[in-house]
């Protein structure tokens, strides 16, 4: 809303009853209540959100990351209303959400990939000679899933049959598709990202990496960009691999190709997001660009060849989260009674939220994203220090501390991190 307001572009927000004092509600020259709060009679609920487009006379529909952001049926009912989805086409969407589909098509291009089954395994016997043949320990990965849900890690042949079926029932229950494949299981790698973007022309091109490896249960804590495990080489072979898997299937707008980097240097394709990530800030801070303005620009038939982006210095996202991290990180919604942002130079704050703003319970806990840029690494990490010291938030639990505590480890600071890194270091609030 705030790109559409420096282009001219008047908005409309759509929300829950729960969200009726968000911040995105009050900025939108417009706004329409959708449902209540279950995400399903409301922000999941694709009749009601057209029926919003329509009645507003919206020319265009920008998903956000959450929700219908990768819900390729959603894309398709927005294109056949006449309504441009800012976004890829429900073909790329769905090519890509189906993981041993985008695995096999990025391996078509050139692109690296774990060692692994050749397609579905449908047989336990498939599933030993495979696991036979690349060598244990393996993970099982269901090919409906995306961002670690319903994988599984098998250790030794025994296991194998048990986990197999287990991970088969488990794929049919949560996504209805029993589709599984298998790879080879890389130990505490890290979670690089390379930020691409593409136009309707057949460009594609992209703008470095996200390294995305301090997280917990598959929630991602803190960002930053560049790498502290990527040089100028890395970059470009990485960076040319992301470039070759969206090229593969004609991409248009924003999307993220993710990697895992071993302790080597090799990295390997995991899976491509289809949509603009929380994380995304960092890239802009970097590459001085306003992302959301590409995919805007992009959606209107803007070609990019010849657009460059030059990169400066460093930049790290935390995210600032209503949760305890004294409590294992439980969910701690409820009145942001005091909530003072920080400010001064290279220190950005995306957020929905205000002093008196009641956070509810219902939906993801990000509250803010604090972001700073800086010439050095250590700079920005100063730099972040500073800032979440300023951030004041009295009425419920965040976590600011375990950033402020992680910021001050040795290992965070020297780069020394895998994304096994908070459940092994023995790093820990108390
Ligand atoms: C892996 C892996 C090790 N080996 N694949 C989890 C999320 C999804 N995008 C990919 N994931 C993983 N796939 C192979 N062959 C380890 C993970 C993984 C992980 C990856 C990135 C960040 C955090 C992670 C935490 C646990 C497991």
């Amino acid at each position: 809303m705030q790109t559409c307001r420096e282009l001219g572009i008047s908005t409309v927000g759509v929300y829950s009853t729960a969200d009726r004092d968000s911040l995105h509600v009050r900025y939108a020259d417009e706004a329409v209540c959708i449902g209540p709060s279950q995400s399903k009679e409301s922000y999941l609920n694709i009749p009601r959100i057209l029926a919003a487009a329509e009645i507003t006379n919206a020319d265009a529909i920008h998903p956000g990351y959450g929700f219908l952001a990768e819900n390729a049926d959603f894309a398709e009912v927005c294109s056949s209303s006449g309504i441009k989805f800012i976004g890829p086409h429900a073909e790329m969407i769905r090519k890509m959400g189906d993981k041993n589909t985008a695995r096999e098509t990025v391996v078509a291009a050139g692109v690296p990939v774990v060692p692994g089954s050749d397609g579905l395994v449908t047989s336990v016997q498939e599933a030993l000679d495979t696991a036979e043949k690349i060598g244990y320990p393996i993970i099982i990965k269901p090919t409906a899933g995306g961002g670690g849900k319903g994988m599984r890690v098998v250790s030794e042949a025994s296991q194998l049959e048990m986990s197999l079926v287990t991970a088969q029932n488990e794929a049919k229950q949560a996504f209805g598709n029993e589709g599984v494949y298998i790879e080879k299981f890389i130990v505490n790698p890290r979670h690089v990202e390379i930020q691409v973007l593409g136009d309707q022309h057949g460009n594609t091109m992209h703008l470095g990496e996200r390294d995305c490896t301090i997280q917990r249960r598959h929630q991602k804590l803190i960002e930053e960009t560049p790498s502290p495990a990527v040089d100028d080489n890395l970059r470009q072979r990485m960076g040319a691999a992301a470039v070759k898997a969206a090229a593969a299937i004609d991409y248009e707008g924003a999307g993220t190709v993710e990697f895992l980097l071993d302790s080597d240097g090799n990295f390997y394709f995991m899976e491509m997001n289809t949509r603009i990530q929380v994380e995304h800030p960092v890239t802009e801070e970097r590459y001085d660009v306003d992302l959301i303005k590409e995919q805007i620009l992009v959606a209107d038939e803007s070609n990019i060849s010849g657009r460059t982006f030059q990169p400066k210095g460093h930049a790290i996202e935390c995210r600032i989260n209503a949760e305890d991290p004294e409590h294992n990180f439980r969910p701690s919604p409820g009145e942001l009674q005091v909530f003072h942002t920080p400010g001064g130079p290279g220190v950005r704050v995306d957020s929905h939220g205000y002093a008196s703003y009641r956070v509810p319970p219902y939906y993801d806990s990000l509250i803010a994203k604090l972001v700073v840029h800086a010439d050095t690494r250590e700079e920005a990490i100063e730099r972040m220090l500073r800032a979440l010291d300023e951030f004041i938030v009295v009425g419920i639990a965040t976590t600011i501390p375990f950033h402020k505590k992680l910021l001050m480890t040795d290992d965070f600071r020297s780069g020394r991190f895998d994304t096994g890194y908070l459940d092994n270091s023995g790093f820990s609030m108390s």
